[in-house]
């Protein structure tokens, strides 16, 4: 593993060359390049390599269009500062489509459209949409070129600023170019940020469209996205492509695409174990990624913040990838007290997009320092003082930065044959109801529990925030499919599972449970090692637990509290099932299943009325 090294001393930016190898052109994506590009009309074709030359370049065409900044090289070496307009600051569930011929195999949960009437719609939206612009040709691979589970894609856009984003969040340029060449198949991706510029016409910082498309077609693997230059709106190889997109080629071809974090956790005794966890969007993945342990001689390395490929090996065991190269992380809530290793890998070579700025040409934002600095300009490029009344970094403001630099980054995280994954967690943001902990029965068990997350709503996307809202396996904006479908795909998996060397466990845990006051419960952050170590010893069967409707709870002193602030009322409540308040969520979850029609795996209305049935019983 190489890790960028921080400069003892730091110098001026210096131009920094690579040389480029040209590559040859395949002939299917020069052909599509050229069909696309008669009707997108840009000035100019450029063909991205990937080169540290090309990003120099790129970033200096940027501070010169004025969508960045760059921050102080002796503060922040090589970082810039990317001011959004304010209508384009976070993904846009309600513009994002998915397009297959029959409306049912979208699903309740998906806005449908049917394709041709989409593709119409499309041509028209995208024709001569990038008039005046160049547009980029941004080969990429998800996942280590040269994994069996590497994937390909070229996206087409017209932001430069897109383009380094996608630089840092995958496998961008020449290489992936090769692959395609050498016959990988390849998914089309065409961005416009729908902003044509006549002869003459000035530019604006940050251009977009107030008319916003995100367009998956999962039968004919294509995306096409207009209008925002956001994030997962226009970085087409994250959501678009890993999730939706992937997750259809997974059911198809029998593997997983999932909106899950990966970590090695090592306790003591130096055996290592390897988690997924999926949770909904800002709920603290990144965070759990990048944990730093409260428990002496434990260790969390990090693999992936956001998105997991999931398969099962040649040796019968799942295994896992993270398909990114990179961290595209909320920066509010990111502080030396929550995740002093987010912080550390920021040191430089960093994109920071709608932060707030120092007077002396540094970051900053809420949840980095206790203390907010006197003076500030916010993220809308305005005066900013703490009786502002208002935040100075949007909630949605990130930061993009490459895996490589993160300190707790594991040796194996960019392992072609990925790690073997010994347990799953599902997680969500929930203020009552649901315990710290929870030990699924058993796999079926496990997919009943994904299939139900519920979550306060946040900041990552539209809509109202902390209204709860279920996020089945925090997938809701993410499957490329049927969601019926996608739960039955995962009890088949279970099976296959099931016939292989090891079933891994599931578990659900909850770090938001609040008391009575409105306080959190639980510490969180470096704390939560406490829960992975009851999980590890689950594993190893040396720790016990006891039954409850819901699933296995750490029995009478198997979770490690030792050391905490932490009072015997505050940990009763903290496990406290109240039947009559599962019984509700019964019901909820039976109307939330109810969407799915005669869709709905019978397994899954099986597991309710067990839980109904033990909740009757206790
Ligand atoms: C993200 C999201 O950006 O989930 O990861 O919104
Ligand atoms: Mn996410």
């Amino acid at each position: 593993m190489t890790l960028l090294e921080r400069p003892a001393v730091v110098a001026p930016v210096t131009r920094v060359v690579s040389p480029t190898v040209s590559v040859e052109r395949p002939f299917e994506v020069a052909l599509w390049v050229a069909e696309q590009a008669a009707l997108l009309e840009p000035s100019d074709i450029h063909w991205v390599d990937g080169s540290t030359r090309e990003r120099h370049e790129l970033l200096q065409l940027l501070v010169a269009n004025g969508t960045i900044e760059q921050l102080n090289p002796d503060l922040r070496p090589y970082s810039f500062l990317a001011r959004s307009a304010e209508s384009d600051v976070a993904r846009l569930e309600s513009r994002t489509f998915i397009c297959t011929e029959n409306e049912s195999d979208a699903g309740p949960t998906n806005n449908w459209r049917e394709p041709a009437a989409m593709r119409a719609e499309l041509t028209e939206v995208f024709r001569g949409s990038m008039r005046g612009r160049t547009m980029y040709v941004v080969p990429f691979a998800m996942g280590p070129i040269g994994s069996p589970m590497a994937r390909f894609g070229v996206q087409l856009t017209d932001s430069p600023y897109v383009v380094v984003s996608v630089g840092t969040m995958t496998r961008m340029g020449n290489p992936a170019l090769e692959a395609i060449a050498r016959g990988a198949s390849w998914v089309p991706a065409v961005h416009s940020v729908g902003a044509p510029l006549a002869a003459g016409q000035a530019d604006v910082a940050w251009p977009c469209n107030d008319t916003k498309y995100i367009v998956q077609f999962p039968e004919s693997r294509e995306i096409w996205s207009f209008g925002s230059a956001y994030g997962g709106n226009a970085i087409l190889a994250k959501k678009a492509y890993a999730l939706r997109i992937a997750s259809v080629m997974a059911r198809d071809e029998g593997w997983l695409a999932e909106h899950m974090l990966l970590v090695k956790v090592t306790p003591p005794s130096g055996k290592a174990y390897h988690f997924a966890a999926a949770f909904p969007s800002a709920c603290g993945k990144t965070n759990m990624a990048m944990m730093t342990p409260s428990l002496p001689g434990w260790k969390v390395e990090t693999i992936g913040d956001d998105i997991a490929w999931l398969w099962i090996g040649t040796d019968g065991r799942l295994r896992a990838i993270n398909p990114e190269a990179g961290f595209f992380g909320v920066a509010p809530g990111t502080g030396m007290r929550t995740n002093p290793t987010a912080i550390d890998s920021l040191w430089g070579n960093t994109i920071f997009t709608n932060v707030a700025r120092t007077d002396d040409g540094d970051v900053w934002w809420e949840g980095m320092t206790d203390e907010k600095p006197a003076r500030l300009t916010d993220w809308r490029g305005e005066p900013w003082t703490p009786t502002s009344g208002r935040p100075a970094a949007h909630p949605n403001s990130r930061f993009t930065v490459s895996a490589r630099q993160c300190p707790s980054i594991a040796e194996d995280w960019d392992d072609p044959e990925g790690v073997v994954i010994d347990a799953i967690i599902f997680g969500g943001r929930r203020a009552s109801n649901v315990p710290l902990v929870v030990e699924a029965r058993d796999w079926d068990h496990g997919v009943f529990m994904g299939a139900t997350i519920a979550s306060e709503q946040t900041a990552a996307a539209e809509g109202t925030i902390g209204e709860l809202r279920r996020d089945p396996f925090a997938m809701l904006p993410f499957a490329g499919y049927n969601m019926a479908d996608y739960f039955a795909h995962w009890l088949n998996f279970g099976r296959r599972l099931r016939r292989s060397a090891r079933v891994p466990r599931v578990f659900q845990v909850n770090w938001f449970r609040k008391d009575a006051d409105g306080s959190f419960l639980w510490p969180g952050f470096g704390e939560n090692a406490r829960v992975l170590e009851w999980m590890v010893g689950r594993l190893d069967g040396q720790l016990g637990a006891i039954d409850s409707p819901i699933g296995s709870l750490p029995n009478d002193g198997a979770l490690n509290v030792d050391g905490l602030e932490l009072d015997g009322a505050a940990l009763t409540e903290l496990f406290r099932v109240d039947p009559a308040a599962f019984a509700a969520e019964a019901d909820d979850i039976e109307t939330f299943f109810a969407s799915f029609g005669d869709r709905l795996p019978p397994e899954l209305s099986r597991q309710l009325a067990l839980l109904r049935g033990r909740l009757a019983a206790s």
